[in-house]
C-alpha cells in the first residue's frame, strides 16, 4: 500500500512542478489577437501537460509494479464506484475547463468577428482588403490611400479590416499577427485587432485559388504612429 502511495505523491508531485513549464513560456504577442489566442494555447497547456505527466507516471508506475515475476496471475479487476465517479467528474471539470476557456476567447471581437458585428469605435483605422488573382490590394478610405503588396498598420492603435474579393475565394492570413479571414465577393468579412509591437510579418492567400496561388504573398508592416503619418503623408503627395 504504501509503495502506491508513494508512487502516487510522485505523479502529482510531477504534475505540480510542469504547470510552471508553460506559465513560464507564456507570451503576450505581436497583436491582440495573437496575444489571447497564445493566452488559450497556455491556459490549455497548463491542464493538459499535468494530466499527460499523471497518466504516464501511473503507467510507467503499473508496468513497474506488476513487471513480471513479481505477480503471477493477472487479477479481475473488482468494482469500485468511487473511482468510478472520481474519474467521471474528474473528465467532465477538464472538459468544461476547456469548453469554457475556449469560448471566452472566441468570443471576443478581437478574435471572431462576425456579419458587421462590430465593437469598432471613432479612432479604429479602418483598411479595406481586397483580394484578386493574384495580388491584395489595400485602401485606406479616411485617407484616400490605396497600396499594393504591403499593408501599413500603426503600432497601438485598433484597426478594422474589411475583407472582401474581387473574382471568387481568397483567404487574408497572416499568422505573425494571428489573423486569419475568408475572402468573398461581394461580402463584407470584418477582422478587428490592435498591433501591440512594431515589425514585418508575412501576408499568404490562404485558400487556393489558382495557378498563381502560390505567388498570392504580400507583406504586413506595423510601425509606430508618427512613422505611419509620414507614410500617409509620403501616399498622399
Ligand atoms: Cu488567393
Amino acid at each position: 500500500m504504501s509503495e502506491t502511495r508513494t508512487g502516487l505523491v510522485a505523479a502529482f508531485t510531477l504534475a505540480g512542478i510542469s504547470t510552471l513549464v508553460p506559465t513560464v513560456a507564456a507570451q503576450s504577442g505581436t497583436s491582440t489577437t495573437d496575444g489571447l489566442i497564445w493566452g488559450l494555447n497556455t491556459e490549455l497547456l497548463a491542464v493538459a501537460i499535468p494530466i499527460t505527466v499523471l497518466v504516464e507516471a501511473i503507467l510507467i508506475y503499473t508496468v513497474w509494479r506488476y513487471r513480471a515475476g513479481k505477480v503471477t496471475e493477472a487479477l479481475p479487476t473488482q468494482e469500485n464506484r468511487r473511482l468510478e465517479i472520481t474519474w467521471t467528474v474528474a473528465t467532465a471539470v477538464v472538459l468544461l475547463f476547456v469548453g469554457v476557456a475556449s469560448m471566452g476567447v472566441l468570443a471576443q471581437d478581437h478574435v471572431a468577428t462576425t456579419g458587421d458585428s462590430i465593437g469598432a469605435d471613432d479612432d479604429t483605422l479602418e483598411v479595406q482588403v481586397v483580394a484578386e488573382k493574384y495580388a491584395w490590394t489595400f485602401n485606406y478610405p479616411e485617407h484616400n490611400v490605396t497600396t499594393g503588396s504591403t499593408l501599413v498598420l500603426p503600432v497601438d492603435r485598433e484597426v478594422r479590416l474589411n475583407v472582401t474579393s474581387k473574382d471568387w475565394l481568397h483567404s487574408f492570413h497572416v499568422p505573425g499577427l494571428g489573423l486569419k479571414q475568408d475572402a468573398f465577393p461581394e461580402q463584407a468579412n470584418y477582422l478587428i485587432t490592435e498591433p501591440t509591437e512594431t515589425g514585418e510579418h508575412q501576408l499568404y492567400c490562404a485558400e487556393y485559388c489558382g495557378a498563381g496561388h502560390s505567388g498570392m504573398l504580400g507583406t504586413v508592416e506595423v510601425v509606430s504612429q508618427g512613422e505611419f503619418q509620414d507614410w500617409l503623408d509620403e501616399q498622399s503627395d
